[in-house]
């Protein structure tokens, strides 16, 4: 796949003429090409959206709202070929792309292209005789910066409020994973999507992302990846006052009480545990559970876990993919040593998977559980992000709550109890953005999401993000 910037609505080749090699990590070998993009790109596309940005804004909300549910209509209509392309670009498999990934990316546009219209303000009356009305008028240019473990689904979340709320966009999609936001460009394309709404340079993060956090004429960011470039991302935003929305990693607690349902909890466990290979930053990837059902759950869940197919992403049998690069492959695996280093004893998994025939190069590795570590050691305090959880026991709610909270991380939470009232302390207790009860991943896109203390800042999702991409002025008008 040659993949190229998209411009000002044109499909452009990277003003350095050099491309990337775009691995296929199910075999571990190159299968296209990325452009290397540069700030002299970025340069022109901000122009491009700075051009569109006028007319753009002053577009009827009804009618850019239309625009954005053709492109959903458009994503639906590709839906194989896109998921199938998702698959390829970043090991998931093609099941989970076809089953999640590619219908969020299509709900996002719709979302957005609805909520637009029941979006509003306050007005605020004065006895003394005058009005004051808030106005939420867009930006700008918005810079929109993805990663590659929900490439397309995170990609059109940002895009869709920017644009609905009347700003242009310049993203970059990682460059792990550059297929799917070109079939998008594409699609916006076809469906007339007006030259410079839309603007997506591909490259590298230190070159193409940096150079949209640091153009003067961006005025807001959204930014979604690590922990640590989310740091460097505000240091360089930060000065210039621009707006900032980071969703960055987590290290999540599953919190598993004796009285939950256990095998509802078990099913759902084994998805947030190792879905999209654990590469998913609200995965469950700390398992704390109540010392009374601690080794009947063990028991459980390692078998059921064994039963797990790791296979070629292209298999509709296969329950994880391969990871999505050499050197997050190598980085999960540098964990797992390092868990054997602190004490840990790998109950299963452990190892890579030596696959055959045309994927015997692939990055594949076992769902892997282990148990023996404390709270406070690295592999119970830093994100792995792969498929890798940990086991520990609690023996009261304030334990179990102390060791949930005990990392820098603070994104996401699932607890499995049937005692109402305590579903709702540890609701109210925990350090997350999201809490989810007897469930895990279930989405309602009107709530807002993201986390606190390392996780990020600013939240994404319902009409939290066409706040993001909004400026409230309040106006306040004397008549008497
Ligand atoms: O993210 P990066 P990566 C975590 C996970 C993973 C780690 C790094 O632990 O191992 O983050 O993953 C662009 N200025 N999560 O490498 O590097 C980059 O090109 C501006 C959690 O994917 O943060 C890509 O488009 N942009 C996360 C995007 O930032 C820069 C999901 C993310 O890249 C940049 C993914 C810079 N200096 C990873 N450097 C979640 N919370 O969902 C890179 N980029």
């Amino acid at each position: 796949m040659e993949i190229k910037n998209y411009i000002n609505g044109k499909f452009t080749a990277p003003a350095s003429g050099e491309y990337l090699d775009n691995i296929n990590p199910s075999m571990g070998k190159p299968y296209g090409k990325i452009p290397d993009s540069d700030g002299r790109d970025v340069a022109m596309a901000v122009s491009a959206a700075k051009m569109a940005f006028p007319e753009w804004s002053r577009t009827p909300r009804n009618k850019r709202g239309e625009y954005l549910v053709k492109i959903a209509e458009g994503i639906e209509a590709k839906l194989d070929f896109l998921a199938k392309a998702e698959s390829k670009d970043n090991g998931k498999p093609v099941s989970l792309a076809k089953s999640i990934d590619i219908p969020r990316a299509a709900k996002n546009f719709r979302f957005y292209g609805t909520a637009i219209m029941h979006a509003h303000s306050q007005s605020h009356y004065m006895e003394e005789g005058a009005i004051n009305y808030t106005l939420k008028q867009p930006i700008g240019v918005a810079g929109c910066i993805s990663p590659w473990n929900l490439p397309l689904y995170l990609f059109s979340w940002k895009i869709a409020p920017a644009l609905a709320a009347g700003n242009t966009v310049v993203a970059k999609p990682s460059e792990i994973t550059p297929a799917t936001a070109f079939l998008l460009s594409e699609i916006c394309k076809e469906i007339g999507l007006p030259p410079g709404v839309l603007n997506i340079v591909h490259g590298l993060g230190q070159k193409v992302g940096q150079a949209i956090t640091e153009h003067p004429e961006v005025p807001v960011i959204s930014f979604t990846g690590g922990t640590l470039t989310g740091a460097g991302i505000a240091q360089t935003a930060a000065p210039m006052f621009k707006k900032l929305s980071l969703e960055l990693g987590g290290k999540n607690p599953n919190i598993i009480f004796a009285d939950c349902k256990f095998e509802d909890m078990l099913d759902t466990t084994l998805r947030s545990s190792f879905a999209n290979q654990g590469q998913i930053c609200l995965c469950g990837s700390r398992i704390l559970v109540e010392r009374s059902i601690y080794n009947r759950f063990k028991e459980a869940f390692v078998a059921r876990t064994r039963e797990l197919k790791v296979g070629p992403p292209n298999k509709e049998d296969s329950d994880l993919g391969a990871i999505v690069s050499r050197p997050h492959f190598e980085k999960i695996q540098s964990y797992i040593n390092l868990a054997k280093e602190e004490g840990g004893s790998i109950l299963t998994g452990g190892k890579a998977i030596k696959m055959s025939g045309e994927f015997k190069e692939g990055y594949y590795l076992e769902p892997t559980i282990i148990e023996g570590l404390d709270q406070a050691c690295r592999t119970n305090q830093e994100e792995i992000f792969g498929p890798v959880v940990t086991l520990q026991a609690f023996d009261t709610e304030e334990e179990a709550l102390a060791m949930a909270n005990s990392t820098r991380f603070g994104l996401a939470s699932t607890v499995w109890t049937q005692d109402l009232s305590r579903a709702h302390r540890m609701g109210e207790a925990l350090h997350a953005g999201i809490v989810w009860v007897n469930t895990w991943l279930l989405r309602d896109l009107r709530t807002p999401f993201g986390g606190v203390k390392d996780s990020g800042m600013g939240r994404e999702g319902g009409f939290e993000a066409l706040d993001f991409f909004t400026e409230p002025k309040n106006i306040c008008i004397k008549y008497r």
